[in-house]
């Protein structure tokens, strides 16, 4: 057996994505990708939620086909899984977010790019020309700001504005703070010096009050405020709770995504699969409801995709693929998922994402 026995590409399966990344990452820009607020027990909650689904298997369904395209709002996809936005990826490999936008785009797989980017959105968008590609917007303390990017990204042709509600402070993340990583020493953003990530912590005004910083002092009305600035459809990132998903949409989301940040905000709160069935409840069929949170197997996309998720997004494991191979690796994560995804369908008796239904799935004892 040669030394390297996992050959070129850095992996062979998903398995040994994590553990390899891991041992190519500084120990400060890991302890930043794997950490979660305070001591990560909404990190492992997230994971430990797949545990409580079995996938029912089907046989003798004579399939001929397996077809796992379908659509997120307006674009088609060849898969029911995206890239979930994810900040800095220049950190990690000097491919950055175009060689994750390029791989992606080429395999037809959904790209959310975030504000937080190493390279520009216009960059990523001609890197991957085709698409499809939706921006991830922060607001920004100025609302001119937040209206330059909006229309920054509205010229690079991304079809959909991802607005993430659950970042108006960036958590305490105990394992970031003890690699020793802060955002601040990470490197330029490349849409520019004006956008500014979010608040690191809350301005003490004394005698226990605290002061919030600008653009997280909106409500609901700033989904309004936004309509009147674009006519891109609004997707809201970070929904928890049947209550907000109605006022999601009560105030024009499209779209919303059950997340609660990878477990990086606020520690304690539940696995967005628990949560998924109130929301899909609470929507009907006024908005599309998507998923992140966790997701590392064909099994755990078809287990949110049973439970009523359209798609399920992907935030760490393409960190880790970008670490390892750059944008070879994330093109080897995408096929994997792709490939191992067919064969689920095929044991499920699943021809179609269509036919892909809560009987696809039952509780178990983990
Ligand atoms: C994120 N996430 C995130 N979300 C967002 O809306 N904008 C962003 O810039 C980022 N940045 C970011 C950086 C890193 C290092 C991570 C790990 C995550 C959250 C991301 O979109 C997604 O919600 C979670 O990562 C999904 O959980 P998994 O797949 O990492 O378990
Ligand atoms: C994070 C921010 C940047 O989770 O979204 O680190």
């Amino acid at each position: 057996v040669p030394v390297n026995a996992q050959g070129a590409e850095g992996f062979r399966t998903l398995g040994e994505l994590e553990e390899t990344a891991g041992r190519r990452c500084s120990p400060a820009v890991w302890g930043y990708i794997q950490g979660g607020a305070g001591e990560e027990r909404t990190v492992q909650r997230n994971r430990d939620a797949f545990g409580r689904w079995a996938l029912r298997p089907r046989v003798l369904a004579g399939l001929s086909e397996i077809d796992l395209s379908t659509r997120m709002l307006r674009d088609a996809v060849s898969v029911p899984f995206y890239l979930a936005p994810t900040a800095y990826q220049g950190m990690v490999h000097p491919d950055g977010e175009r060689g994750t936008a390029r791989a992606a785009s080429a395999a037809r797989v959904l790209s959310m790019v975030s504000t937080l980017t190493s390279d520009s959105l216009e960059q990523i968008a001609a890197a991957s020309p085709g698409g499809p590609r939706w921006f991830q917007l922060y607001l920004q303390p100025e609302f001119s700001v937040t209206q330059r990017l909006i229309e920054r990204a509205e010229r690079a042709g991304y079809t959909a504005l991802v607005v993430t509600a659950d970042a108006p402070l960036l958590a305490v993340r105990d394992r970031q703070r003890r690699s020793g990583f802060a955002l601040d020493d990470a490197i330029p953003l490349g849409n520019g010096p004006d956008v500014r990530p979010p608040a690191r912590e809350l301005a003490s005004k004394g005698g226990g009050k605290f002061a919030v910083r600008e653009e997280a002092t909106v409500g609901w009305e700033i989904l309004d405020q936004l309509r009147r600035v674009t006519k891109l459809p609004l997707v809201v990132k970070g929904i928890l709770s049947a209550e907000d998903a109605r006022l999601a949409v009560s105030h024009g989301a499209q779209a919303v995504i059950v997340s609660n940040h990878g477990g990086r905000q606020l520690d304690g709160a539940a696995a967005p699969l628990d949560v998924l069935p109130e929301v899909v409840a609470a929507v009907g069929t006024s908005a599309e409801v998507y998923l992140d949170g966790g997701i590392r197997r064909a099994n755990d996309v078809l287990t949110a995709l049973a439970l009523g998720a359209r798609a399920v997004g992907l935030g760490r494991p393409v960190l880790w693929a970008l670490a390892v191979d750059g944008s070879t690796g994330v093109a080897r994560l995408l096929d994997l998922l792709t490939i191992e995804l067919a064969s689920v369908m095929l044991f499920t008796g699943r021809g179609s994402i269509s036919q892909v239904d809560r009987s696809l799935v039952q509780p178990v004892t983990p």
